[in-house]
């Protein structure tokens, strides 16, 4: 069951900081995350132009072959584009969200897009699935309907939605995401998490999956429920932004900042955080 980093994009003064995301990336892999999901949501990937990603994509390949890129734009000319380029590096797989923001396709037409990155390249294609970010619900049955499709990334609280996926294409990875329920997903033995965690506390995450696989039910709850912790702290001031923040309070380095109108958090936030996560972290300490 592997631990897999959505890994944050680092930005200064509005420009990718690729040497930061390198060091960040040598950084939680060294610490137990097994491989990297570049520009997905925590990634802000759907902010990130076609050269950004390029440059990511060969950062992250510099670092580890298990990389996972997430290649949807809202035009396929980028992805195809995307793609190829992937095609020169040898990386575990492309992901992709469904076309997004545009309600008026059909299934027919969302199909034909996973069918046309399937045609277009040797790498392994994954659905990247966030029906609450993205507008559209590809669930296990159109996934299977699809044909080519080798892994999947549901976002989305539902669990069975997760597991009907592995139901009816066994053969295929599985992976979710959410902080809140890692110990669950690795309960029921998907093939891994794929969260924002993984960039600020992926020893915990690690310690998480060896109580699980000990049945040490009692240890991963009280790990599980620290985490949720943090999240109840940082989901209200953007938890996209305050990823950046735990970062620096956990892994001690400066990440760098998100992309506005992600904006970063204002000192007055950022001291809110740091107060709360304080006692957090000792407790996580002693466990
Ligand atoms: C999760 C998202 C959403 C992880 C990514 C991921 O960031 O690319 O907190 O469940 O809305 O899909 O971060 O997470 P939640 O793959």
């Amino acid at each position: 069951m592997d631990i897999i980093a959505p890994i944050i994009t680092p930005f200064r003064s509005g420009k990718v900081d690729v040497e930061t995301f390198i060091n960040h990336a040598k950084n939680i892999m060294k610490k137990g995350v097994d491989a990297l999901f570049v520009a997905g949501t925590t990634g802000l990937g759907p902010a990130l132009s076609l050269e950004e990603r390029k440059a990511l994509l060969e950062a992250a390949s510099s670092v580890t072959r298990r990389v996972i890129m997430q290649v949807g734009f809202l035009n396929l000319y980028d992805v195809l584009a995307l793609v190829k380029y992937a095609e020169k590096f040898d990386i575990e797989a492309v992901a992709s969200v469904p076309p997004y923001y545009f309600p008026g396709l059909s299934q027919r037409q969302v199909a034909k897009y996973f069918r046309e990155l399937c045609a277009a390249t040797s790498l392994p294609v994954y659905l990247y699935n966030y029906p609450a970010a993205v507008g559209r619900n590809v669930d296990a049955e159109m996934a299977k309907a699809i044909g080519c499709l080798k892994g999947v990334k549901d976002t989305n609280p539902d669990l069975a939605h997760t597991l009907a996926y592995k139901r009816l294409m066994p053969e295929i990875k599985a992976y979710k995401g959410s902080d809140s329920l890692v110990m669950a997903f690795f309960a029921v033995g998907l093939d891994g998490v794929i969260v924002a965690s993984a960039n600020y506390i992926p020893d915990v995450l690690v310690k998480i999956r060896d109580a699980v696989l000990r049945r040490d039910v009692e240890k991963a709850k009280r790990l599980q429920f620290l985490i949720n912790e943090i999240l109840e702290v940082a989901t209200p001031l953007g938890y996209n932004s305050s990823v950046y923040e735990l970062v620096r309070i956990f892994q001690g380095y400066d990440p760098g900042e998100p992309r506005p109108p992600i904006y970063p958090l204002e000192s007055e936030e950022r001291e809110k955080l740091a107060k709360a996560v304080s006692r957090i972290k000792e407790a996580l300490n002693k466990l």
